[in-house]
């Protein structure tokens, strides 16, 4: 073990041991809770995000334009147990030992998961440091974007819910064809009413083609259409279980009320368990409880993927905002839905970017959400977007190339990433000219992509070495601009 790696070992144990003696202090009921959602697309990066805002506020990162720490009125924060016994912790500390000792990014989760942060700091008004140090609980709870996709299915029956998914279907056969035939050579099983075309078999194959079509959206260029069920892409604890194995059958020619063991009437059911069991549980104990939200988004994997990436990520996005509405659904207002009343649109990932382009991809996403948030905040919510980087990976550097100096990005590549016909093992430093983001801001207004997209230059780098202080401490994960996005989120509430 080398003499930094036990270093990290030594001061792990330390945090472990101070988070034991705080989790022992009593926990007083009055102190104000703020409920943080943190979503987005798989691989959006929200794991990383969560890591790296708890490593920064616990161990105090720099973090200039977050204005409590700035003015010097951060106490300290600390993790406490877990306040909700039925929902999975947020395995900070596995997180973080991934990222900082293994220099690997954590692995993937597919599940919703919860932390409590508790903030300690002085008030900045008169009254407010008079009344002693303030606190603060910060739930962070990180859930799969996919399951957003679900809202809509709380008003809509297995044959409305069926006759909206084929509208979308018909009008792709390049990605539904499979399924679709599928349906056709079975469709004198499917309406059999004698209970012969009612079996798993056949459910099985009918749910497995839809999923293939769903997946297909997702892999396509037309990359980020984002369709119900959300389960489907995303199936968290719910993998292989009847309530997903089902699919939307062509009810136009089927009867009105299906024969009790007929495969139609089985599909109705699974649809219906499915609302029952998954959407409405996680819209009633999670969803309905978040008081501010993160939704991160992937703008190179779009700018990569060329044209219709962008537009149909625009579509994404108004759809996730959709379900932030207040009022957007009677069902979430009839379970007493909190007010989201602060939402943010993270860009993640901008380490991959020269500078001088984060203000690019900050006003083209800007672009995406403009229309949503401008209906959001007719209803009270503020809504604002950004590009940051939870973990910078990269430095900017200036390197000479024929003849004219430009930006280019050092970092460590992961094991196996090649560039320029070069693959790397994941020891060696490579510096990249990481590409122009186009000028414009307007996605209408961007030029052809050309062919693979815009040319953003893409290597997917190791996380960073961390950096020691002279007095031998392990510096915070670095960032770009994750202190602005805390001064979104948390500013007015440690006022
Ligand atoms: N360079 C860089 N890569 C990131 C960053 N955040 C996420 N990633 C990459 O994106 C992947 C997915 O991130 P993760 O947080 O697991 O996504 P999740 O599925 O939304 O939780 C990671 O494995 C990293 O490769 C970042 O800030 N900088
Ligand atoms: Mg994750």
């Amino acid at each position: 073990m080398s003499k930094l790696e036990r270093t990290f070992q030594y001061m792990r144990g330390e945090t472990r041991h101070a988070l034991k003696n705080i989790a022992q202090t009593t926990e007083d009921l009055t102190t104000p809770t703020i409920r943080l959602g943190v979503t987005g697309l798989a691989r959006a990066g929200k794991t990383v995000f969560i890591t790296s805002l708890l490593h920064n506020l616990i161990t105090g990162g720099r973090l200039p334009l977050f204005t409590p720490m700035a003015s010097g009125r951060l106490a300290r924060a600390y993790l406490q147990p877990q306040p909700d016994d039925d929902v999975p912790r947020f395995d900070y500390e596995d997180h973080l030992e991934q990222l900082v000792d293994e220099r690997l990014w954590p692995a993937s989760t597919k599940q919703v998961s919860q932390l409590r942060l508790t903030i300690e700091y002085e008030s900045a008004t008169f009254l407010g440091r008079n009344l002693g140090t303030g606190r603060l609980h910060l739930d962070i709870v990180d859930y799969p974007g996919e399951w957003l996709l679900d809202l809509p299915l709380l008003s809509q029956d297995f044959t409305s819910f069926s006759a909206a998914a084929f509208a979308r279907a018909r009008a792709r056969p390049d990605l539904a064809g499979e399924w679709l035939a599928l349906l056709d050579a079975n469709s004198a099983a499917i309406a059999a009413e004698d209970g012969s075309g009612g079996d798993e078999q056949l459910a099985r194959a009918l749910a497995a083609a839809f999923t293939d079509y769903l997946r297909r959206c997702r892999l396509d260029d037309n990359a980020l259409s984002m369709l119900p069920p959300g389960r489907f892409l995303m199936p968290g604890e719910m993998a292989d279980s009847p309530a997903l194995t089902f699919c939307p059958l062509d009810t136009a020619a089927l009867p009105r009320r299906p024969a009790p063991d007929s495969l139609h009437a089985m599909m109705q059911r699974r649809y219906e368990a499915y609302r029952t069991h998954v959407v409405k549980p996680f819209f009633k104990h999670h969803f309905a409880k978040l008081d501010r939200q993160v939704v991160l988004v992937d703008m190179l994997q779009a700018l990569n993927a060329g044209e219709h990436a962008l537009d149909d990520l625009q579509t994404a996005l108004h759809e996730i905002l959709g379900a932030f509405k207040p009022g957007s659904s009677s069902w979430l207002r009839f379970i007493g839905a909190r007010r989201i009343d602060k939402i943010l649109f993270a860009a993640t990932k901008a380490d991959h970017l020269q500078k001088e382009d984060h203000d690019k991809m900050q006003a083209l996403l800007g672009t995406l959400v403009a229309n949503a948030s401008a209906r959001a905040s007719r209803h009270g919510a503020q809504v604002e977007a950004m590009a940051l980087a939870s973990v910078r990976a990269t430095r900017q550097t200036m390197l000479r190339h024929d003849g004219d100096e430009l930006p280019a990005l050092i970092g460590t590549p992961l094991p196996g990433e090649t560039l320029d016909g070069q693959r790397y093992d994941g020891t060696e430093q490579a510096a990249l000219f990481p590409g122009d983001l186009p000028a414009s801001t307007d996605p209408h207004t961007l030029p052809a992509a050309p062919e693979g997209g815009y040319g953003v230059n893409f290597v997917r780098f190791r996380p960073p070495q961390l950096r020691q202080t002279a007095e031998g401490m392990t510096c915070a994960l670095p960032h770009i601009r994750m202190d602005r996005a805390l001064d979104f989120l948390l500013g007015d509430k440690l006022a």
